[in-house]
């Protein structure tokens, strides 16, 4: 039996339960319009991370603000809260070890023309702006985005 590494005794927690991380996920706009949203969300479970929730949705401006406000003053962000909100999105909370940076790598980098071919922007992103997917970049704004979208689950 795995011990848990803070107490080193039984607590019941093992350390899978311990190194467990949640994700935010969205399959943006292209995404869905282009019929690939069942191909992204099996990249994530062929990761073995596990889907805890998932809906479909159209974001407004107020929650796309709220969601990308760390480039609120980005050259971008304008044309950023134009295309999220362009079409209707599935949102998901994944879930399993070191989840944030696994999916992150299976989304690849921000701009798909640097992404390897195998990761979701490589295979299906159009440009630095029409990416495919977002993923969130740490734990803490995991739980930020988790709340936004999804409340206190
Ligand atoms: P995301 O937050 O959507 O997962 O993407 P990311 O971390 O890889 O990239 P980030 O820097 O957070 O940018 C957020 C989204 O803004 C759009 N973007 N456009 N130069 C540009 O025109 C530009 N740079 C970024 C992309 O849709 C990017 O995913
Ligand atoms: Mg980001």
């Amino acid at each position: 039996m795995n011990r848990c590494q803070k107490c080193k005794k039984g607590c019941g927690l093992n350390l899978e339960d311990i190194n467990t991380e949640r994700s935010l996920i969205i399959i943006k706009p292209d995404g869905v319009q282009k019929r690939v949203a069942g191909k992204i969300i099996s990249r994530f479970e062929e990761a073995s991370l596990d889907i805890e929730q998932m809906k479909m949705m159209e974001i407004d401006k107020e929650l796309a603000k709220k969601h990308y406000r760390d480039h609120a003053e980005k050259d971008f962000f304008s044309i950023l809260l134009k295309y999220i909100c362009s079409g209707p999105v599935i949102v998901m909370i994944v879930s399993g070890p070191g989840a944030v940076k696994k999916a992150r790598e299976l989304m690849g980098p921000t701009d798909p023309g640097k992404a390897p071919p195998g990761t979701i922007r490589g295979d299906f992103g159009r440009d630095i702006t029409v990416n495919v997917v977002h993923g969130s970049d740490s734990p803490e704004s995991a739980e930020r985005e988790i709340g936004l979208f999804f409340g206190r689950v």
